[in-house]
């Protein structure tokens, strides 16, 4: 159904792979298109409680299709810039946590498209960068806005300005990744921390996310109020119910998504 990814849904856990490896996985516009409906297919999918997203071959994303970009005038550029930005948006926004498992090149777009990810676990192996300056260009899906978030700002000029790459300990040492496994042990590491999530109540998870990324950008009042809704709105799922009773009757929560 898809061209340019692989798409498997396997105990409840959504795996998409971006599946150029002969371009590096340069997401080109067929790639954001596609993205974008696997992750709407996702998004209305209740089966689906977690998704890893990986890259196939060397590369995780080696950034937008260079060769597809330097043919398009400044309208056209635009809107490629808006396209990126609402797969990243939708990512970074889904109802579901999604876990980047950066197994290679995450460079440019590709680095923008791991931060949109949840969760980054890296492989030893992965580099990471913006190296668009050194294109004439700066990052257009997202880079300058979500590298200093995770990194600080100073970290983030230095990594946009320099476009120097760095590797996964440097990453994980700057807060770009959250954890660096062993080449091999990458996808089951990745699978494990979605089972992990996977196992606790998807709405209560789903609802987390959405406070902390909409807590995040706002200020602490206004923050404040929106965290103390959306708990008491976590009260009135099913698997609250069931979360405090199997504590108190001392047994495993079954949870339902419900
Ligand atoms: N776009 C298109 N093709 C690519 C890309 C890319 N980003 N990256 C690699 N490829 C292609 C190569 O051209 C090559 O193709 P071919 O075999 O036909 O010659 C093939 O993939 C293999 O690549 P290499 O031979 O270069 O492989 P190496 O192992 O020697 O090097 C690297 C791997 C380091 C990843 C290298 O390919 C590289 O530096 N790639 C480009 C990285 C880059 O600059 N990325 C940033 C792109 S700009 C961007 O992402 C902006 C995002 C915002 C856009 C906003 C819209 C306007």
């Amino acid at each position: 159904m898809y061209e340019t990814l692989k798409y498997e849904v396997r105990d409840n856990i959504a795996f998409v792979t971006v599946n150029r490896p002969k371009a590096m996985n340069a997401l080109n516009s067929q790639v954001l298109d596609e993205l974008y409906c696997v992750f709407y297919e996702i998004c209305k999918d209740d089966s689906v409680l977690a998704v890893v997203l990986t890259g196939e071959g060397k590369a995780f994303v080696a950034g937008a299709d260079i060769a597809e970009m330097s043919k398009l005038g400044t309208v056209e550029a635009r809107t490629f810039a808006h396209k990126g930005h609402n797969v990243m948006n939708f990512i970074e926004n889904l109802n579901k946590p999604v876990i980047a498992a950066v197994n290679g090149f995450a460079l440019g777009g590709g680095c923008e498209l791991s931060m949109a990810c949840d969760i980054r676990l890296a492989s030893a192996k992965a580099k990471f960068g913006q190296p668009e300056v050194g294109l004439g260009l700066i990052p257009g899906f997202g880079g300058n806005l979500r590298l200093p978030r995770l990194v600080g700002k100073g970290m983030a000029k230095y990594l946009i300005f320099s476009a120097d790459m760095i590797d996964a300990q440097e990453a994980h040492r700057i807060g770009l990744v959250e954890r660096v496994c062993e080449p091999e042990e990458l996808m089951a590491e990745a699978e494990a921390l979605a089972k992990k999530i996977a196992a606790k109540a998807p709405i209560a998870v789903s609802v987390a996310k959405d406070v902390i990324n909409n807590g995040y950008d706002a200020d602490m009042k206004t923050a404040s109020a929106y965290e103390v809704n959306a708990f008491g709105i976590s009260f009135a799922s099913e698997d609250m119910k069931e979360g405090t009773s199997a504590f108190l009757e001392k047994r495993k929560a079954e949870f339902k998504n419900r």
